[in-house]
């Protein structure tokens, strides 16, 4: 019995570590990357927790929309001149290499404007999975770093989604430590 448990217990816990390797994001979620409807994609991108590694995939009609990688600036005038990358095939699927925000935004002209924009926030890899890529960043130093903003505070997101795993994990695990006893 008590080794059934400890079987238990392991599993749950590789099974909670497994849930913050590599996660796939559909843009949008069932509305996908469109300007029809309400869909607020800033509000979509501040419920995930992004991480290097992560695929962010674009699915829309290839013939009404597109996908353009913009800079920071060109992401919030709705700039088109001069993507980083563009994609165009409707179903696109983006690997997430760099920490650090990725700006999108549909090209097609108006729809930008309409909202149809994302902001990919890739936080500092998580303690669980350090990814070589990340420990490879240049950091900046702490007196450097200007007062912070509300655009700032986002790094401090990881922590929340790694308590919010323990959260889970303990009234589990304390559950299956209680039958020991
Ligand atoms: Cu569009």
């Amino acid at each position: 019995m008590g080794l059934a448990v400890r079987g238990v217990v392991l599993f749950i816990v590789m099974a909670i570590v497994q849930v913050s390797y590599a996660a796939v994001y559909k843009v949008g979620d069932s509305a996908a990357w469109t300007t029809l409807g309400t869909i607020d994609y800033r509000k979509w991108a501040a419920t995930k927790n992004f991480q290097i590694g992560d695929t962010i995939i674009f699915e829309y009609n290839a013939t009404f929309h597109n996908v353009m990688q913009v800079t920071h600036a060109m992401y919030k005038s709705c700039n088109t001149s001069s993507p980083i990358a563009t994609f165009t095939t409707g179903n696109d699927s983006i690997n997430i290499t760099k920490q650090g925000h990725h700006f999108f935004f549909c090209g097609v002209p108006g729809h930008c404007q309409a909202g149809q924009k994302v902001d990919i926030n890739v936080l500092v890899a998580s303690a669980v999975a350090p990814t070589p890529s990340a420990l490879a960043s240049p950091t900046v130093p702490l007196s450097n770093v200007p007062a912070p903003s509300p655009n700032n505070a986002a790094p401090l997101i990881p922590l929340k989604g790694a308590f919010g795993m323990m959260d889970l994990a303990m009234p589990i695990l304390s559950l299956a430590f209680s039958s020991y006893v």
